[in-house]
């Protein structure tokens, strides 16, 4: 697979490498370890996102401030990062060959290379595990990857870590990265804003089933008064299963003009009921968007949905 990926790279002048929708630190940092690795090849590299709204706090990344919203390459290679189906890309590229590389189970496929591996806790693991043997990775680049991959597993917390992602962790400090700098850039720099919307977000914290189940609403108002990006969401729903009782955690988020629900759980897999409203992701992690729906009709049908599993 690395010859296919070496033989499409070697046919280009061009590579425009895309970060998904509401971009995470995963799609953006692993993005730009990506960017450097070919730029470092010698190639032509852009690196973009449909949005304006980058977190901010990965701008002490290499080539940060490269990251555009448009793609100026007429004609150039397609490498997408973290991006479960086309739809995440944000841009139209379909004409374009594309290399996909993910850790989503429910990737669709969609490149003319696809590298994919379900049981990676990130896409930056996915790309170094590809990527090391054949191109050098400097600390520039394991900043990058380490990053992603710190990120992705809420800082080695989540249920999919093991041997192997202490093992990769380890591999990128062997590199020269900072663990402590990389902790404190994401955990550290949090925005006054950002604070102000958890405040109202956990003030709408109910409970459900039992107390099985957890949900939290932000409303538009929330958002508005906060202040806050819709960046700072991405990091609500950890906060939706903190309770002992609770095996799933529900936000949702109303954007604009769209619904946007983000699935939690311990054990139970939330991707089926994602799926079920056109979503997709990880089976501990998942989630739908959905044009603007009243919220609470919403989560009842959501909770409806869980209480009737099969
Ligand atoms: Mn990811």
């Amino acid at each position: 697979m690395i010859h296919k990926f070496k033989t499409l790279i070697d046919n280009y002048t061009h590579i425009t490498v895309i970060t998904h929708i509401n971009p995470d630190p995963d799609t953006i940092a692993t993005g730009l370890g990506v960017y450097e690795i070919l730029k470092n090849y010698g190639k032509k590299v852009e690196i973009v996102n449909l949005s304006n709204d980058i977190p901010n706090n990965l701008d002490f990344l290499k080539n940060y401030s490269k990251i555009k919203n448009k793609i100026n390459y007429d004609r150039s290679l397609i490498i997408s990062c973290d991006c479960g189906d086309y739809s995440r890309l944000g841009f139209e590229v379909k004409e374009r060959e594309i290399i996909n590389i993910d850790h989503h189970f429910s990737n669709t496929n969609y490149g003319v290379l696809n590298i994919l591996d379900g049981d990676a806790v990130s896409a930056s693991q996915v790309a170094y595990q590809f990527l090391k043997d054949e191109f050098k990775i400097t600390t520039d680049i394991a900043e990058c990857f380490y990053t992603a991959l710190v990120s992705d597993t809420q800082n080695f917390t989540t249920n999919n870590i093991s041997k192997n992602t202490f093992d990769i962790a380890s591999e990128f400090i062997s590199l020269g990265i900072n663990p402590a700098k990389v902790s404190q850039n994401l955990n550290q720099r949090v925005s006054l804003a950002s604070l102000r919307l958890r405040a109202l977000a956990l003030k709408s914290l109910t409970l459900h089933l039992n107390a099985t189940v957890c949900s939290m609403v932000v409303a538009k108002e929330d958002i508005l008064v906060s202040g806050a990006k819709t960046t700072d969401l991405n990091r609500l729903s950890i906060y939706t299963t903190s309770l002992s009782t609770v095996e799933i955690g529900i936000l949702i988020s109303e954007i604009n003009n769209l619904s946007k629900v983000s699935l939690r759980s311990k054990s139970i897999d939330v991707s089926l009921i994602a799926n079920s409203f056109g979503g997709g992701g990880h089976k501990n992690a998942s989630g739908f968007t959905l044009d603007y729906r009243d919220s609470q009709e919403l989560l009842d049908e959501i909770i409806k949905k869980i209480e009737n599993r099969g």
